[in-house]
């Protein structure tokens, strides 16, 4: 090829390239539009769109991760600007109320009895120590406590056990979320009844990539799920994890899926994967840090009024890397020195770094 023609059909894809990104600007701009006032209408009206075409097709969403870095930042965080207090962070504690001896194959998890990770499996925690463990995370600073347990559902005399923890950890003026695994419609609306206000169950990824990463429950269970704890008037809480070998494809159609639910969860958890030795996924290739802080920006905008939890994986990720987080729109963390079975980025640390960022805690 002559050089005039190559720098013909370099103009020619360059031209195409940029008409695509407007386009995509339109198309995506379009869908915030809508994706925006169905949530303004879900909120003024407290009615219910149930709506079957998809607000963000996994094409639309994709075409977001594709734009310059600079132009999807400065994006994200207008919308962020828009809907939150940029500098506004709202801070959840875990504890692991039940830990090991899952009988789920989830290929990342620490707490699957199939994998040989070192963990020694502990039954259903009291309750006076649930509670004492919420009271510590309180005078913390913590707005929200999120209690976790490695079933694969819960049986009903252990949700006995958990509502009454749920109503003693809210009388303490806490916020209340459960990740008890999955749930029938009676389980949820009794949660609720309960005084629960989140329940958190992830997609984890794309429907697609599903089956890579656990085979004993399928996407739909999960789905399932999210609809009894949307039904039953609970808050939802979903999102995933990121790094697992999966493709931007499926982080886009994971992030399509989130963002064309009935009503788009109200806080959506972003996780990087902890690489616990002993899972099958613990020498997994780590994934570019600007792919991760990407898939950030591009919840802030498919989901503009829902918190983005910046998740797991804070302990090894540097304060540049969370302040951009920040920027491209997480507005939550995990707080406290221990995710569930793992290390979180210490209290310490984080105090140091909301105060060097001007951060503050959201107050509920
Ligand atoms: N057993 C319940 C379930 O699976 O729904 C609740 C607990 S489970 C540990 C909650 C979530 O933690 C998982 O859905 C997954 O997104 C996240 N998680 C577990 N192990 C992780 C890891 N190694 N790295 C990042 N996130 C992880
Ligand atoms: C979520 O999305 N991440 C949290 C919470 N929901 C339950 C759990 C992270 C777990 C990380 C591995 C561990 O500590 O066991
Ligand atoms: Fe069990 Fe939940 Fe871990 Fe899966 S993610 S193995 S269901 S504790």
């Amino acid at each position: 090829m002559s050089i005039d023609a190559k720098l013909f059909c370099s103009r020619i894809s360059a031209g195409w390239l940029h008409q695509f990104i407007i386009a995509s600007r339109i198309c995506i701009s379009h869908s915030i539009h809508c994706c925006m006032s169905v949530s303004l209408s879900e909120a003024t009206h407290a009615l219910k769109v149930e709506s079957s075409a998809p607000r963000f097709t996994t094409a639309q969403v994709e075409a977001l991760f594709e734009l310059p870095f600079n132009d999807l930042l400065f994006q994200a965080h207008s919308v962020h600007r828009k809907h939150f207090d940029p500098n506004e962070l709202q801070l959840s504690s875990l504890l692991s109320i039940k830990t090991g001896a899952c009988p789920e194959d989830c290929k990342y998890c620490p707490q699957s009895a199939r994998f040989k990770t070192g963990l020694s499996a502990e039954r259903l925690m009291r309750i006076d120590a649930i509670v004492a463990a919420a009271k510590r995370a309180k005078q913390a600073g913590a707005g929200r406590f999120c209690m976790g347990a490695a079933w694969r559902s819960p049986k009903d005399k252990d949700l006995l056990v958990v509502e009454e923890a749920v109503r003693q950890v809210k009388a303490l003026g806490l916020e209340t979320c459960a990740t008890l695994g999955m749930l029938t419609q009676v389980q949820a609306e009794s949660l609720s009844a309960a005084g629960l206000d989140y329940y958190n169950h992830n997609l984890d990824t794309s429907e697609d990539y599903y089956a890579e990463i656990i085979t004993t429950r399928t996407y739909q269970d999960r789905l399932d799920t999210l609809a009894h704890v949307r039904d039953a008037g609970m808050n939802v809480c979903s999102g995933g994890i990121v790094g697992m070998g999966e493709s931007r494809s499926d982080r886009a159609a994971m992030l399509a899926t989130l963002a064309s639910l009935p009503t788009p969860p109200q806080s959506v958890p972003i996780n990087q994967l902890i690489k616990v030795p002993g899972t099958p996924l613990e020498n997994e290739a780590d994934l570019d840090e600007f792919e991760f802080i990407r898939t950030i920006a591009v919840a802030r905008i498919t989901m503009p009024t829902s918190y983005v939890r910046l998740s797991a994986g804070r302990e090894t990720m540097n304060d540049q890397m969370q302040a951009m987080c920040f920027f491209a729109g997480a507005n939550s963390v995990f707080y406290g020195d221990e995710l569930l079975t793992t290390n979180n980025a210490s209290v310490e640390h984080d105090r140091a770094l909301m105060a060097n960022l001007g951060l503050y805690s959201l107050q509920h």
